[in-house]
C-alpha cells in the first residue's frame, strides 16, 4: 500500500529540505518505498481534519491505510522497521542504531532548535545579544562531543543507519548558521548523508513542490 505523507504547502524556506517532511521523504527513498504527498496550507493544519491526524497541528504526518502516524521520528522509525536498509539486523546493532535516532531528536535536536528561535525570532529583544552567544556554546557543546564520538568514521555506528539519516537531517539546521563548518569531520558527515542519492531524491522530490522543476544537476 502507498503511504500518503503531509508536507508544508508553501515552506518557509522554499524548499532548502529543512522542514521535517524531509527526513521521511529521505527514509521512503532509503528503503525504495513510493509515496505521495498532500501539501497542507498553515490554515488547513489548524483545522480538525489535519488535527484528526496530527493532535498538533503540523506536519509531518504518515498514513499507510488505516495507520495513521505523527512525529518525524516515529515515522521514520516505523518505516525503518518495516523495509530491509536502515536497521541492521543484528539485535545489538540494532538497538544501537535506534539509540542514535533518539539522540539526535532528544539531545541534539533541541539546542539546534533553540539557536534558531533564538536568530528567528527572538533577533529584536533587548536580551538577545546576550543571551544569543550562550545558545551558540549549548549547540557547540553537543556538536563537540558528537564530533569527539564520530572521530574519522563514516556514520555513527558501522554502516549508515536510520540514525545516521536522522543525525544528519538534525545537523543539516546548522548549515547556514556556519557553526557546522567548526567542525570539520561532522560538516563531512552531512556531506556524506547529502551525497546519497536517496538523499538528493528526497530532495528534489520537495525542492520540486515549491519551484516546479528539480534543481539543477550538481
Ligand atoms: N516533533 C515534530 C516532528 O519531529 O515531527 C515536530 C514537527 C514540526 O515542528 N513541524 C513543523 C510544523 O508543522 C514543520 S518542521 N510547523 C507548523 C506549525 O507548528 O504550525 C519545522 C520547520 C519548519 C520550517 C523550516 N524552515 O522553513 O526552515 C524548518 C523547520
Amino acid at each position: 500500500m502507498t503511504p500518503t505523507i503531509t508536507a508544508f504547502e508553501r515552506s518557509p524556506d522554499g524548499g532548502k529540505g529543512l522542514a521535517r517532511d524531509m527526513r521521511v521523504r529521505w527514509a521512503l527513498e532509503e528503503v525504495g518505498q513510493p509515496y505521495e504527498v498532500r501539501l497542507v496550507s498553515f490554515g488547513a493544519l489548524k483545522e480538525p481534519a489535519h488535527r484528526a491526524l496530527h493532535p498538533f497541528g503540523q506536519i509531518p504526518t504518515y498514513e499507510e491505510g488505516d495507520l495513521v502516524l505523527f512525529e518525524s521520528g516515529a515515522i521514520v522509525f516505523h518505516i525503518a522497521e518495516h523495509h530491509a536498509g536502515l536497521l541492521p539486523d543484528d539485535a545489538k546493532a540494532r538497538a544501537r542504531a535506534i539509540t542514535w535516532m533518539f539522540a539526535a531528536l532528544n539531545t541534539v535536536e533541541p539546542p539546534i532548535v533553540d539557536l534558531g528561535i533564538a536568530r528567528l525570532l527572538e533577533g529584536e529583544k533587548p536580551w538577545s545579544n546576550e543571551r544569543l552567544p550562550l545558545v551558540e556554546d549549548r549547540v557547540r557543546d553537543r556538536l563537540a562531543q558528537l564530533s569527539g564520538r564520530l572521530g574519522d568514521a563514516d556514520w555513527l555506528d558501522g554502516a549508515f543507519s536510520a540514525g545516521d539519516l536522522m543525525m544528519v537531517s538534525v545537523l543539516l539546521r546548522l548549515r547556514l548558521s556556519g557553526i557546522l563548518d567548526e567542525y570539520p569531520n561532522l560538516a563531512a558527515y552531512v556531506a556524506r548523508g547529502e551525497a546519497r542519492p536517496a538523499y538528493k531524491r528526497a530532495f528534489d522530490a520537495q525542492l520540486s513542490v515549491y519551484t516546479g522543476k528539480p534543481r539543477p544537476a550538481d
